[in-house]
């Protein structure tokens, strides 16, 4: 689309300051395209994406878009207008050298990386893939659990593949961009690539993993969700991405002990890839046999070897290596694993009941739920912080029906379940007991917006549609 006519269609004040931003920095090219792709919040199912357990998230409506033109080569030129980061350029190959860690211009170069390798592998006529010269912008607050880096890297998926003409279905996307995601350092699961392609404007996703599956949940009529910041910045560089891919490597230290105590028993489960895959094959009725035999203090190296009959230094090389050079730290209270698993197997079976019980309207129960993997966040996985506890209580004090911390944890965001009739209400109560009252009075959280600009802290989201080409 022409810019001008673009200018005139799109009147949102974000697209357009994103059309003027992309006039003023490549003022020669004419003809546009934008890309767009939500954040999400994740309603219940935490931390249990990677242990290839079904999830329940909605896409919302704040997001990141992409102006672009495409390259003849295999350039990209791209600015961002969204966190005033720096301006980025590479060229896209199988094998790209990563920024410097942190630096946002890895969230680019991840979909570039897994497109060119998913194409070398299919179209080798494609190759080399076409880079392209873009400006983005976006409303996701940065690292709040709200998954903006997995929308930045769905919404130059997009770019890549209509760059190219790749016409890759979106499941297939969703897993590939998913995967491609570990280029930045972190070992997700994959419900935030996908609930950012799959959004739907009734309600929340149920996606289910390898292969990836997404049912679109409808909301029943009068309940909304209210999402709050803690301003506690939930990043995933540095001492979170520990803490983040402690978790996860916890959980696979969880798996190697399961499968030795049952492997007698059930020699099949002893191949499967995901705690889920391994439960299916034991069944949830016979779990606790096992399981109970998993001591509940932390435990050592030591420890696992002997619970799962590995050596050490195996378990050193197959599960703790992150990448060449660094291994995880042993936590000096030893790995957690019945608390963590305890938090998995709980989680899961909370997430189909809350499917059931929005399905039959019953959001008495939903809260509940929600309340209840928050206590689990909290006291099994250990991944909230003060500010969230004491977001938590002003929340629930307000009147919220249900409300638990969302994403990553260890700060960002909190989503809570209320009668929409109370939602500003409860809005209007928490902005003064939490922002004014505590979050504008403490020296190392994020500063507080003014009361007029609020809605960047304390919102009610709507769910929005899945990314693409607008
Ligand atoms: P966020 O909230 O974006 O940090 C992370 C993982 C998810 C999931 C949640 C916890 C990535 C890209 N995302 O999300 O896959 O594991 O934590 O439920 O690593």
């Amino acid at each position: 689309m022409n810019i001008d006519q673009a200018l005139a269609t799109y009147k949102n004040p974000r697209t357009q300051a994103l059309l003027n931003a992309f006039k003023m920095r490549f003022p020669n090219e004419k003809e546009v395209y934008i890309a767009h792709a939500p954040g999400r919040v994740n309603l219940i199912g935490e931390h249990i994406d990677y242990n290839g357990y079904g999830v329940m998230p909605m896409a919302v409506n704040r997001e990141i878009e992409v102006c672009f033109v495409p390259n003849d080569t295999s350039k990209v030129e791209i600015y961002d207008t969204f966190k005033e980061n720096p301006y980025r350029e590479f060229h896209i190959s199988g094998n790209i050298e990563p920024f410097e860690m942190g630096d946002w211009g890895n969230y680019i170069k991840a979909p570039c990386q897994a497109l060119f390798r998913w194409t070398e592998k299919r179209f080798e006529d494609k190759i080399p893939l076409k880079g392209f010269k873009g400006v983005l912008v976006g409303d996701i607050p940065p690292a709040a659990g709200l998954s903006s880096s997995s929308a930045i890297v769905v919404c130059i998926g997009c770019v890549i593949d209509f760059v190219n003409n790749l016409n890759i279905e979106k499941s297939e996307l969703a897993d590939l961009m998913a995967r491609g995601e570990m280029y930045v350092g972190t070992m997700g699961g994959g419900m935030d690539q996908s609930a950012s392609l799959f959004g739907h404007t009734q309600g929340p996703l149920r996606i289910m993993f390898k292969p990836i599956r997404v049912e679109q949940i409808e909301m029943p009529k009068g309940y909304s969700f209210i999402i709050a910041n803690s301003m506690r910045k939930a990043k995933k560089s540095g001492q979170a991405r520990f803490n983040f891919n402690n978790r996860s490597i916890t959980c696979k230290l969880g798996l190697v002990i399961f499968k030795n105590l049952i492997k007698e028993d059930y020699p099949d489960a002893t191949l499967a890839p995901s705690l889920r895959r391994m439960q299916k094959i034991v069944g949830w009725e016979n779990m606790p046999k096992y399981f109970d035999k998993i001591p509940k203090s932390g435990l050592t190296l030591e420890e696992i070897a002997y619970l799962s009959s590995l050596s050490e230094s195996d378990i050193r090389e197959k599960y703790l290596k992150l990448n060449e050079t660094e291994y995880l730290p042993i936590p000096s209270e030893g790995f957690k694993i019945y608390d963590r698993l305890a938090h998995v197997f709980r989680e899961a079976k909370r997430v189909s009941a809350t499917k059931k019980a929005m399905l039959v309207g019953d959001m008495e129960a939903v809260a509940r739920y929600m309340d209840e993997s928050h206590a689990s966040c909290r006291d099994l996985y250990e991944i909230s912080c003060p500010e969230l506890e004491r977001l938590i209580s002003c929340l629930k004090n307000a009147g919220t029906m249900g409300s638990r911390l969302t994403g990553a944890g260890w700060g960002g965001c909190t989503v809570s379940l209320v009668k929409s009739e109370d939602a500003e209400r409860i809005i209007e109560e928490v902005w003064k007991t939490y922002y004014v009252d505590y979050a504008s009075k403490a020296d190392d959280l994020l500063p507080v917006p003014s009361y007029e600009n609020k809605e960047r802290v304390i919102f009610a989201c709507l769910p929005a549609e899945g990314a693409g080409i607008r």
